[in-house]
């Protein structure tokens, strides 16, 4: 599929090792990195896009990352519901959704900021949404998206759906849907390959190979490493992409992109990262990762890497990217505000939107619970 020769990625067992030495034979399968961890692009590879369009990747990360930081603080505090940050994982986000048109559709899964904050999701939104707000889950003006899904895999037939009935319909839109290397094991993707491959279906399946399913390290989750591999089988052509180089992700996203919307049909796209934070808030990976193992992905983090790139080029200096991070952080402490003006919860609510008559054994509680707030003086 690409026409970039074969380019050789870091096994991911082996982070510490420097990129281009560690080889890994894929047989058919196509790795791709553009940008080492000294952030040097292999420049026949670069995408084409010009100095403002580099920066605007640049800052999606930054953003994506602040929205992270602030929102954990937020939730430690007790300002915010459980939610999955994605620190690490900025490239992977930003490059999967980069060559998307507004109407085309992006379906993900619950890790997904960055590539919902590109495709207009807003920031009070998304805490919204994450605060169990049910307004957060409009969907932005003028895009096609999916709410996220928080069922493992249960988004991929969803998207195969969208875009089997996209092609029925001679539409020309596109659709991307990204899950982990546990929803690789559903059964219900597997089946999503199959109809996407069989009606040649215009769709990008992104795995998000970032080490993890909770604690089950990659490695206990599916005896083939290399993810990419399971598209052949279904007659899918796949390509591993190293997800913590922004450069390589748009690339091999917008081929993937380009063969979906000339009714090519799918792609498989494994983009090996790694989750740098917590599963969820709930989480603590202390309990089953080391930190020495974490250590070993710092020199990898995907916007310092694009960063050391971009001063390469003299697009960016120690001040911009400081302001650039100012900027994004006083972007998420006025999306907050906005939050909090409508984070409001009306607690007489909880027992309302899910049936339209309550059976009587619910509705025995919401009078007990009613009765209750009545006594505590909640309004
Ligand atoms: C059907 C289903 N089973 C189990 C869970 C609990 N669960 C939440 S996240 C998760 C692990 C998913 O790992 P992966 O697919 O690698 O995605 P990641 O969280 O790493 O982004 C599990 C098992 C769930 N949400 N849905
Ligand atoms: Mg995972």
């Amino acid at each position: 599929m690409t026409t970039a020769p074969k380019q050789p990625i870091t096994d991911v067992a082996s982070p510490d090792t420097p990129v281009r030495k560690n080889l890994i034979d894929l047989g058919d399968i196509e790795s791709l990195q553009i940008l080492d961890t000294d952030g040097v692009a292999d420049e026949a590879f670069v995408p084409r896009l010009d100095d403002e369009a580099l920066l605007r990747v640049h800052r999606a990360m930054v953003l994506t990352r602040t929205l992270d930081i602030r929102m954990l603080n937020m939730q430690r505090q007790g300002e915010m519901g459980t939610f999955a940050p994605g620190i690490g994982q900025e490239a992977t986000q930003i490059g999967q959704v980069h060559p998307l048109r507004s109407r085309d559709w992006f379906v993900p899964s619950y890790r997904s900021f960055g590539a919902q904050l590109w495709r207009g999701w807003t920031i009070e939104g998304l805490m919204l949404l994450w605060d169990g707000f049910f307004e957060g889950f409009e969907v932005p003006a003028g895009v096609n998206d999916l709410p996220f899904s928080i069922v493992i895999g249960s988004q991929v037939p969803v998207a195969t759906g969208v875009a089997m009935g996209i092609r029925q319909r001679r539409e020309k839109h596109v659709v991307v849907t990204n899950f982990g290397d546990g929803a690789i094991s559903q059964g219900a993707v597997n089946e999503a390959f199959n109809f996407a491959a069989v009606y040649k279906s215009p769709i990008v399946f992104v795995v998000e190979n970032n080490g993890y399913a909770i604690s089950m390290p990659a490695e206990k989750q599916a005896a083939t490493k290399e993810l990419a591999r399971r598209g052949p089988g279904f007659g899918i052509p796949a390509i591993r992409v190293d997800g913590n180089d922004v450069l390589a992700m748009i690339v091999a996203t917008t081929e993937a992109v380009d063969r979906a919307r000339a009714g090519e049909g799918p792609t498989l796209i494994e983009a090996v990262t790694y989750r740098m934070g917590l599963h969820t808030t709930a989480d603590d990976p202390k309990v089953y990762r080391s930190d020495d193992e974490v250590d070993t992905w710092k020199p990898r983090d995907p916007i310092t890497r694009f960063e050391k790139y971009l001063i390469g080029k003299g697009l960016l200096d120690e001040n911009r990217i400081q302001r650039t991070g100012e900027e994004c952080e006083q972007e998420v402490l006025n999306a907050r505000e906005r939050f909090r003006e409508r984070a409001v919860a009306n607690p007489r609510e909880v027992f309302e939107y899910i049936y339209d008559s309550l059976p009587p054994a619910l509705q025995q509680q919401k009078r007990e619970y009613l009765a209750r707030l009545d006594r505590k003086g909640v309004r």
